[in-house]
């Protein structure tokens, strides 16, 4: 028997509003594999719970799957959006015996914790793509479901072309003029010790999917793209070859995405300025800027200046206060950045632990880490928001002198993007 299966977007956080594409890239490979699906989008809901239950009554699902996107903002001051998503998921147990399984991008931050404190049956941690349906054909064939699953290891559907725009309403998302996601590369090998997405394998979809998928979200009035990988540029190969086959299909779209300084060089800056990409967000530190490496003051000074001489706009992400760093570097960096004139630059002293991270060690020394300041006790999972934050922040703002080129992450409900 086809599973019959509710996919439920949980994510009501709306600034900005962000189209439930995770949700979209499970629905392909589901039916594919002949399972049924409807959809449930509560972004905009007023009354989520009532709406949950009325939909589980009316589809009667066997297998419930919950999208969370996000813990918290990450940013300081914090605020907390998993709170009610377990009362969701609560109700849902309530209306019939169907399994109910989470994924999503909050499965980056913490696993059996948030597993545990989510009450469902199962996690799938990363890609849903196969995993999901690996997990709807354990139950048809009468198995129970592990309580965490690898997505990782199963990976993505990328010979698929992802369905978009069918079973998820695009209008409340269009009139907010949201940009759209579309992801070309799942995953990132780095191993920066502050950040989730570090150590997963690189997993890229095929081009001609890729496009065919983008063709799409064109077709139905989409102009503004967010390419989701990680780093845009973390392969540079496949980033050539993607920007080149964008520009091959000439749509009249207008994107943007995540960068690291380098790999990029002239010819990469025009690949991007001609498939489409007008502004870009890129992700920096202070302590590798001061060096002289691949992600120092120089690739940043020549990324800055290659998008400038293109008109391509940039907003910076920059974390500051690693473990050990000195003034120095963050002077330094903030120097750099007044000469350089970006757009702008958020800056970001404020370090949330996860579990699934190195820094997740420093938690441990509660109260005797002057340092950390958020949730310190009762926390093991991390899930509740708790940051390493080592910067005198009144030092840091005199270092700016009210510079507006500068804006302190988590003053203002925008991404860096939105401010550009
Ligand atoms: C691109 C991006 C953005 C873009 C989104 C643009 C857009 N229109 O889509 C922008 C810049 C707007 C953004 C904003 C924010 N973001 Co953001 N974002 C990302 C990023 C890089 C990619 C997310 C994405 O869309 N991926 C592509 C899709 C296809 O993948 P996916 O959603 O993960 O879905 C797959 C799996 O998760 C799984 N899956 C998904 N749903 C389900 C459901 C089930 C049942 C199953 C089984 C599986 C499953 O299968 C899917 C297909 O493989 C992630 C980091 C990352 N690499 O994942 C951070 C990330 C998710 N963002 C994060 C944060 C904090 C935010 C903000 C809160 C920032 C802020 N302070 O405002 C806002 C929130 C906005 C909102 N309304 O939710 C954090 C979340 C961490 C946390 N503490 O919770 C992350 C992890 C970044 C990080 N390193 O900290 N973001
Ligand atoms: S900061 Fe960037 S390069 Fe480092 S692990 Fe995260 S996504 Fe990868």
């Amino acid at each position: 028997m086809a599973q019959k299966i509710a996919l439920i977007n949980t994510n009501r956080y709306l600034k900005p509003p962000v189209p439930p594409v995770g949700i979209e890239y499970l629905l392909a490979p589901l039916s594919q594999a002949g399972h049924k699906i409807e959809t449930l989008d509560l972004a905009f809901e007023d009354n989520p719970v009532s709406k949950l239950i009325s939909f589980l009554e009316e589809s009667k699902p066997t297998l419930v799957g919950f999208s969370v996107r996000n813990l918290d903002v990450s940013t300081y001051p914090p605020k907390f959006l998993l709170g009610e998503i377990p009362r969701l998921i609560g109700a849902a147990r309530e209306v019939n015996g169907a399994k109910l399984v989470a994924g999503g991008s909050a499965t980056l931050c913490a696993s059996l914790g948030l597993k545990d404190y989510l009450g469902v049956d199962s996690l799938i941690l990363g890609p849903g793509e196969k995993a999901m349906v690996q997990a709807a054909d354990r139950l048809e064939g009468g198995e129970e479901l592990p309580p965490l699953v690898d997505g990782w290891e199963a990976g993505i559907a990328s010979n698929i072309v992802h369905t978009r725009g069918r079973a998820i309403d695009y209008q409340p998302y269009l009139q907010r003029e949201s940009f759209f996601g579309i992801e070309f590369q799942k995953g990132c090998p780095g191993s920066c010790e502050f950040c989730v997405e570090r150590k997963k394998p690189l997993l890229t979809r095929e081009i001609e999917n890729f496009l065919k998928e983008l063709s799409s979200l064109v077709a139905l009035g989409v102009k503004s793209i967010f390419i989701c990988d990680s780093e845009v540029n973390l392969d540079e190969k496949g980033a050539l070859h993607l920007f080149e086959a964008i520009e091959r299909l000439g749509l009249d779209i207008e994107w943007t995405g995540y960068f690291r300084p380098s790999p990029f060089d002239k010819k990469m800056a025009d690949g991007a300025l001609h498939s489409g990409c007008k502004s870009l967000t890129l992700s920096v530190n202070s302590w590798e800027l001061w060096n002289e490496g691949i992600n120092g003051g120089k690739a940043v000074k020549n990324f800055v200046e290659l998008c400038r001489e293109r008109g391509i706009k940039v907003a910076i992400d920059l974390m500051v206060g690693m473990l050990g760093e000195t003034r120095e570097s963050i002077e330094k960096t903030i120097e750099l950045f007044q000469k350089l004139r970006p757009e702008t630059v958020g800056i970001n002293p404020y370090f949330r632990l996860y579990s699934t991270t190195p820094m997740a060690h420093l938690a441990s020394q509660g109260r005797s880490n002057p340092n950390l300041i958020g949730e310190i006790e009762d926390n093991d999972s991390l899930i509740k928001p708790i940051f390493y934050a080592p910067t005198d922040i009144n030092w840091l703002k005199s270092l700016l002198d009210s510079d507006p080129l500068f804006v302190l992450e988590g003053k203002e409900s925008t991404v860096n993007y939105q401010r550009i």
